[in-house]
C-alpha cells in the first residue's frame, strides 16, 4: 500500500512537470516590446529644414521721417483742396511751376477785399481770385514778368477762392499773400 501510494506521488509529480513544460510556450515574438526607435533633434531637424525651408523674415527697414512741408498749405493744388484763410499775413512756398496754391475765404457781409501777392525776385507770379464754385475769375492780377501782383475787389456775401499761379519758379522759394477787408 504505502509504495502505491509513492507510486502514484511520483507519477503525478511527473505528469506535473511534464504538464508545465508542455505549456510553457516560448514568448511570441508580439509580446517582445520593440525598442521605440528615437531621433535626436540634431539628426532630423536638418532634414524637416530641407524639407520645408523657413525663408527668413526680412528684417524692416525703418522709413526715414518725412521732413515736414515748409509749406503748412500744401496740398493745395485744387479749388477742393483750399487753405482757409481771412484777414492776415500768409507764407507759403511754391515748388514748381506746375506747382498751384488755392486759398479760400469767407465774408459775411459786403467787403472791399485787398490781396497782395510779395512773390520772389526773378520769378513770375500772377494772382486770381474766383467765386465759388471757381470758374471765371472775378479779378485777376496777371503783370507779365512780375513776382507782385495785386488786386481788389467789391465782394458781397459768400466763399471765395484765391490761386497763387506761378508762370515762371525758379525754384523753392517762398512768397507772401497778404489779405486785408474793409
Ligand atoms: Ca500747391
Ligand atoms: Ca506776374
Amino acid at each position: 500500500m504505502r509504495t502505491a501510494v509513492l507510486v502514484t506521488v511520483v507519477v503525478l509529480s511527473v505528469v506535473t512537470v511534464v504538464g508545465l513544460q508542455t505549456e510553457a510556450s516560448p514568448p511570441s515574438p508580439s509580446m517582445v516590446p520593440e525598442a521605440t526607435p528615437t531621433l535626436s533633434p540634431e539628426a532630423y531637424l536638418p532634414l524637416v529644414m530641407r524639407l520645408y525651408p523657413v525663408t527668413p523674415t526680412p528684417t524692416p527697414v525703418p522709413t526715414s521721417t518725412p521732413t515736414p512741408s515748409p509749406d503748412w498749405c500744401e496740398p493745395n493744388d485744387a479749388p477742393a483742396e483750399a487753405c482757409e484763410i481771412g484777414v492776415g499775413v500768409y507764407q507759403a512756398l511754391v515748388a514748381s511751376d506746375t506747382d498751384q496754391d488755392w486759398y479760400r475765404f469767407t465774408t459775411t457781409v459786403t467787403r472791399t477785399v485787398d490781396i497782395f501777392l510779395d512773390g520772389p525776385d526773378g520769378d513770375d507770379y500772377d494772382l486770381y481770385l474766383y467765386g465759388d464754385p471757381a470758374g471765371d475769375p472775378v479779378a485777376y492780377s496777371v503783370t507779365p514778368g512780375t513776382p507782385d501782383e495785386s488786386l481788389s475787389a467789391l465782394l458781397g456775401r459768400g466763399e471765395w477762392y484765391v490761386l497763387v499761379f506761378p508762370i515762371r519758379s525758379t525754384g523753392v522759394r517762398p512768397y507772401t499773400l497778404v489779405v486785408t477787408m474793409k
